[in-house]
């Protein structure tokens, strides 16, 4: 071979010049002359993904010649954002680059702004996946992430009238820049068909069609950029593209039927992430990216390893949640049909190597699918389920215990009839993790509770995390200045280090210098308010935000509740003391969920009436801010003052968004649920709002019943809120509109809104007080900017590095020198 040794390293802005007029030209084809803005925005992604490939080249290299192991993140949804920025930043090339872009006459902020944000997730479970890539990478893990090239990610959202409207979203219409499509990485996907057992008792799987799936890879870099890991995500492809037999025969578009079968299983993101909906095409989809990334990696092991035994040594596969369970058949198919091992030596291995992560206990997203269904696409694998079904059903029946058989089966064969997902990752995977120490311990008590006594230390907690990259040092410029300036940068590529910055609580010239920060990010907010959705908003208020999806457990109705009720309160005493507050809103709710929409035309009803009262002022005003996505929150959190944490306890496994916010120096006001329980604990009692019920609370009230009817007839409050939204004071045009959500609080309030209302008022209004001591807030703010480093996401990836894949981890030490 020959060694060539090109060189296209940046030293200062003039090689960024240089780069991106020659991207300009040889690249994207254009004069700069004539260039417009996506012309600029290409040239540049292409100049800075060049300097990536190095590192890339040299990280695969390194993993092949010591011969690591390798961590494979399997994962439908990877909720990635712009990554522009934080590439520029992580190589440490923002000052040349923006200094090279103002020279050529170009806006660097502009061309940010204009990157698309990829939308490859619905929320907490697809933004983690993508926290965990950056992480990887920061760590040096050799890892891929796997997924699907989604055409239309997370629909965009607008509101009309009030009302959420759904846009498609087409990201890859400007084209993806960062990617390298592989047309040489493809591989075989079957469908359907049958079984046929051969005489001397071996099965074959005769499938009805196969399709493709080709490979597209995205670079990732961590911090420093020293390590970078591939993103590779998987496309539909037809095995040809066209039937020439019926295009000859003048029929045309049957022709193509093939093709666009092909092209749909990676064409949309299922919006849905609350109901399982049983789909055929959503069943296809997992199996599709399943089997070509196991595909994909027993290739990767075996071209350098020869006993396929000794998988679980080299290669650790990480489920996020049930949707790649299908890998437990896939990879047991992939080791017997094609690899010859026997079915007893296959499970071993494929055991050892697949772990899952369960990121709702909620019975309706639990994945379950009918033996009709699953049958007639995979049948393969239902066969290889029964039989793991039959292995684990005799290891059940000889435990001690008396176990009611029925419920530990995977293959469901009471009322149901189907295939608990839930169960066969469970039963297919060495270790099993919940997403906080609350949720792993309610994994224990409710959902798999009788597979936890039959396999009892498979379950842990590995609390999630977030990366300090993103959601500090990138999208908060002002305070990440201010810390560096004060503490140094360590705590980037060590999150823990931030604690170095809690004696300055106590400094008052430190608080005053954190203040400005935070008021900086809120003017900045406040103009984007204003030109978003015509709002005028006072920096000085209290920003007050709860940004996530929409879901009636996260409890958005209990906020604007608590809104009306404060609407009354300033009406009836306009002079008193008040807080003045703005309420934020974000979020998106699945297109088919009527309830979560009706909540998003309620905020929005009542901003209209409080926004135009004049006798209310700047005392409250309440803003929903469209298309909630990555890049609006690194735009929201840096600006918040109150982080709203409010779900029925028991019900949000995690949160990551409490995180991100207690980082960029928010105050929670929450219940004791996920990981508020552990951000509790960090930041102190003191400096943390919980209020409610707790889920021990929820639970024994499931069992005992709860009677909302007379909790709402004790509190007059809560009555006049409920009687106002009812009779259609903040919808005169329609005054039945609301009528739904009143009898669902008065006759089965199921997330338990009417119990933690009085609790949550009494809280807020000690938040009140409490923000009116501007020296005190702010003291407590920084505490929490101070204690949370333990949720960083390399926290995390060491937890499950060590206690579920195996694989090493370099010390903070080593990752800031
Ligand atoms: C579920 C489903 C159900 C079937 C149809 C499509 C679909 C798509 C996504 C999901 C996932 C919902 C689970 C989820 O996002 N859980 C969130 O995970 C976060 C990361 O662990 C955690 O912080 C949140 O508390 C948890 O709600």
């Amino acid at each position: 071979a020959t060694a060539v040794t090109l060189s296209r390293r940046i030293e200062d802005a003039e090689d960024v010049k240089r780069l991106i007029i020659e991207k300009l030209k040889y690249a994207v084809g254009k004069d700069p002359e004539h260039s417009v803005r996506q012309d600029w925005s290409a040239a540049l992604i292409l100049a800075v993904r060049d300097q990536l490939v190095d590192h890339w080249m040299a990280s695969t290299r390194r993993a092949y010649d010591q011969d690591q192991k390798r961590v494979y993140y399997l994962s439908m949804e990877f909720l990635i954002g712009r990554l522009l920025k934080d590439t520029i930043i992580n190589l440490g090339l923002e000052a040349p680059v923006r200094e090279a872009l103002t020279e050529l006459g170009a806006d660097y902020d502009e061309i940010l702004r204009s990157e698309p944000d990829a939308a490859l997730g619905n929320g907490g479970l697809g933004r983690l996946a993508a926290c965990f890539l950056d992480s990887m990478s920061t760590l040096g893990i050799p890892a891929h992430g796997y997924g699907i090239r989604y055409e239309n990610g997370l629909f965009r959202q607008s509101i009309r009238d009030g009302w959420q409207a759904e846009e498609p979203e087409d990201w890859l219409v400007t084209g993806h820049n960062w990617e390298f499509e592989r047309p040489e990485v493809v591989y075989n996907i079957p469908f359907g068909g049958e079984v046929i057992t051969t005489p001397d008792g071996k099965p074959i799987w005769h499938p009805a069609e196969v399709m493709l799936a080709a490979a597209y890879d995205t670079p990732i870099a961590g911090w420093r950029g020293r390590h970078v890991n591939t993103l590779r995500l998987w496309a539909g492809k037809p095995a040809k593209r066209v039937d020439l037999d019926r295009f000859n025969r003048g029929e045309y578009l049957s022709a193509m039927e093939a093709a666009v079968r092909a092209e749909t299983v990676s064409r949309i993101l299922y919006p849905d992430d609350t109901t399982e909906e049983g789909k055929n095409l959503r069943l296809r989809q997992e199996f599709f990216f399943t089997s070509a990334s196991l595909q994909d990696l027993l290739r990767r092991y075996l071209s350098s390893h020869d006993d396929i035994t000794k998988l679980p040594e080299k290669v650790a596969i990480q489920l996020n949640d049930t949707h790649p369970a299908i890998a437990v058949a896939e990879l047991m198919r992939l080791l017997v049909d094609t690899h010859g091992l026997s079915m007893e030596v296959a499970f071993q291995l494929t055991r050892n190597t697949l772990s899952y992560t369960n990121h709702t206990l909620m019975p309706e997203a639990l994945e379950r699918w009918s033996l009709q269904l699953f049958g007639s696409v995979l049948p393969r694998h239902l066969d290889i389920i029964r039989w793991i079904d039959e292995q684990h059903l005799r290891t059940a029946a000889a435990a001690k215990r008396t176990l009611d058989l029925e419920r530990v089966r995977i293959v469901d064969h009471t009322n149901g009839q189907g295939v608990r997902m839930g169960h066969l990752a469970f039963v297919g995977s060495h270790r099993v993790n919940g997403v906080s120490a609350l949720h792993a311990d309610l994994m224990k008590q409710t959902v798999f509770h009788d597979l936890d006594s039959l396999y009892p230390s498979r379950i842990l907690g590995v609390t999630n995390g977030v990366t300090p990259r993103r959601w500090l040092h990138s999208c908060n410029k002002p305070l990440s200045d201010l810390l560096i300036e004060t503490i140094g940068e360590d705590w980037i590529g060590d999150l823990e280090a931030i604690e170095a910055v809690a004696p300055y609580a106590e400094d008052a010239a430190f608080r005053e210098r954190f203040r400005a920060a935070k008021h900086e990010n809120k003017c900045r907010l406040v103009t984007e308010i204003q030109s978003r959705v015509g709002i005028h908003v006072s920096p000085d208020a209290m920003f007050d935000v709860q940004i996530k999806r929409m879901h009636e457990y996260k409890r958005q109705l209990l906020n604007i509740m608590e809104a009306v009720a404060q609407y009354f309160a300033i009406r009836n005493d306009p002079a008193a003391d008040w807080t003045p507050r703005v309420k934020i809103f974000g979020g998106k709710a699945a297109p088919g969920y009527e309830m979560a929409k009706l909540i998003i035309k309620l905020i929005n009803d009542v901003a209209r009436a409080v926004n135009s009262d004049p006798v209310v002022g700047d005392r409250l005003k309440i803003v929903f801010l469209p298309n909630y996505n990555v890049s609006t929150a690194e735009r929201i959190i840096p600006a918040a003052d109150l982080s709203e944490q409010i779900s029925t306890a028991g019900m949000e496994a995690s949160g990551t968004g409490n995180m991100k916010l207690a980082l960029n120096g928010a105050l929670t006001i929450g219940t004791l649920d996920g990981a508020n329980v552990e951000i509790c604990d960090r930041v102190g009692r003191d400096n943390i709002h919980i209020f409610g019920l707790t889920a021990e609370d929820v639970a024994n009230y499931r069992v005992s019943g709860y009677d909302s009817r007379a909790v709402i007839d004790g509190n007059e409050t809560l009555k006049t809120v409920l009687d106002a939204i009812g009779s259609g004071v903040f919808s005169p045009e329609d005054p039945n509109r609301f009528r739904a959500i009143v009898d669902r609080l008065s006759y089965d309030d199921y997330f338990f809104v009417t119990a933690d209302f009085a609790a949550y008022l009494d809280e807020q209004r000690k938040v009140d007080r409490a923000f009116m001591d501007k020296e005190d807030w702010t003291r407590r703010t920084i505490l929490n900017t101070a204690r949370v480093g333990w949720f960083s996401a390399d926290r995390a990836i060491r937890d499950y590095a060590r206690e579920i894949w195996n694989v090493e981890t370099p010390s903070a030490e080593e990752i800031n020198q």
